[in-house]
């Protein structure tokens, strides 16, 4: 179905999946019946509006108070400017948060909270909503008295170890730039085919921001690195967690590697890694170093905890992967997605979320039976290099069972796999770097919900 066939009256966006037209994220088994009647009306409420503005006389006719009654917020007087210094969302979005997942073991200072994917729109993650991920909770650092070394592993690696306090580093030139970051452990449950039920808990360790920063390059040729000797480097996080990730040097030479104080326009949240993080594009989130107060110039990579030993991939023959670390071509549909109810068939804009770590999208194919059939989606601009880029495809449902999957391509021509070829290569007891197709069952009483299919 393309645009031109579109009733013109839905091409306006006025079909809006708002928290309070769909679940939004809550595991399905604390969705009580009556909620979701509740979430079905305000949907139909919805599509009756879209009908009724191709025919505004018949509406108007069927007394509808919200057409012919001028309501408050028309006839009083609104608050000041500045009455919230800080602006926050409306109190109508107020389900629109992150969630830890109640299929994770809860460890306090040590876990996950998940990004709300079921509920963006386009490619930025507002900063509140950005998933976080702690080894040992997370710190406010006043910027005042955080400080950045950098040094070599043995004398003259680099020739003048340097110290930068937060004014000295952004006295520098920076860039600004889009990436994503997805923690290696993201859709990790999958691999056990738990199935856990909305896209928040399957790919919500997942986000995308403006993220603003000195090239990590040009910290090292002030340092006067030797990049004769020097092939990776070692960073190291503030926090109590020891978080040490090498870095192969080429990637920092790429000038993509950033040593980051902004995120979205405004400097870093706290829990993201506040004053500083450094920032490695299309690389796994735990190279992301939080709190970043130290890089290190060596010859050989550091085996650190956190790469020897953790952040392994197991591989059918038992033997452990170490060092992969880049994320790979990767989609879902984000909207419509597991936990949410389609309230009537019909008309649906599906859209969601396409990202690799080895550059731009070249093209998403969307499927409504189960990858026999791929159509081709439409790649919203901006498509970016190592980024997220959102896809959509119209549907119109015919109320029958479906099963919803996307297959993204990248420009190296890599295309992601099913889980049969995912487990082809990578076995069944894995945890990190799972890249699988996902799959939402759509049942014809409209429910959603996670499945594998071969
Ligand atoms: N210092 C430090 N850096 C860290 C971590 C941490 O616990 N401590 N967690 C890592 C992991 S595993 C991930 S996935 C990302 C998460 O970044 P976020 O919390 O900003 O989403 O930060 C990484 N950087
Ligand atoms: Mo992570």
């Amino acid at each position: 179905m393309d645009d031109s066939k579109i009733p013109s009256a839905l091409l306006g966006g006025r079909i809006r999946r708002a928290p309070e037209n769909f679940l939004d994220g809550a595991a399905i088994g604390e969705v009580s019946k009556g909620r979701r009647d509740v979430l079905r009306a305000s949907f139909a409420a919805a599509i009756a509006g879209i009908a009724a503005a191709t025919r505004p006389a018949a509406a108007a006719s069927d007394g509808d108070p919200d057409i012919l009654e001028l309501p408050p917020w028309s006839t009083s007087l609104g608050l000041p400017v500045a009455a919230v210094p800080y602006g926050m969302p409306s109190k109508y979005e107020r389900n629109l948060i992150r969630r830890q997942s109640p299929g994770l073991t809860q460890v306090a200072g040590s876990s996950v909270a998940f990004a709300p994917l079921q509920g963006s729109f386009g490619i930025i993650t507002p900063s509140g909503l950005h998933f976080e991920r702690h080894h040992q909770g997370w710190q406010d650092i006043d910027p005042k008295r955080h400080r950045f070394m950098i040094n070599g592993s043995a004398p003259g690696m680099v020739k003048t170890p340097l110290v930068f306090t937060m004014d000295d580093l952004m006295r520098l030139p920076s860039v600004s730039r889009m990436y994503f970051i997805e923690c290696g452990a993201n859709t990790g449950m999958e691999w056990g085919n738990v199935a856990v039920p909305t896209v928040q808990y399957t790919h919500g360790m997942l986000s995308c921001s403006e993220f603003t920063g000195v090239p990590l390059r040009l910290l090292l040729e002030m340092a006067g690195a030797d990049l004769k000797r020097g092939k990776f480097v070692l960073a190291e996080g503030a926090d109590g967690s020891s978080m040490t990730r090498t870095i192969p040097i080429d990637l920092v030479m790429s000038g993509e590697v950033l040593v980051a104080y902004g995120q979205n326009g405004e400097m870093l949240r706290p829990e993201n890694g506040y004053p500083l993080r450094l920032v490695v594009p299309g690389v796994q989130g735990v190279s992301w170093v939080k709190w970043l107060r130290r890089v290190e110039l060596g010859d050989k990579p550091y085996a650190a905890k956190d790469e020897a030993v953790h952040y392994v991939d197991l591989m059918p023959d038992g033997t452990h992967r170490q060092y992969t670390s880049i994320q790979e071509c990767k989609s879902v549909i984000t909207t419509p997605s597991g936990g949410q109810t389609l309230v009537d068939k019909g008309f649906f804009n599906v859209s969601g979320l396409a990202w690799s770590g080895r550059g731009k999208i070249r093209k998403v194919d969307v499927s409504f039976d189960g990858g026999k059939s791929w159509q081709e989606a439409k790649l919203q601009a901006p498509v970016q290099s190592k980024c997220l880029t959102r896809f959509t495809l119209n549907w119109n449902w015919n109320g029958e069972r479906a099963i919803l999957q996307s297959r993204a391509t990248d420009e190296t021509g890599f295309v992601q796999p099913n889980y049969r070829q995912l487990r082809a290569v990578r076995g069944t007891r894995s945890i990190y770097h799972n890249n699988a197709i996902q799959s939402w069952l759509v049942e014809p009483s409209g429910e959603i919900s996670n499945v594998q299919v071969a």
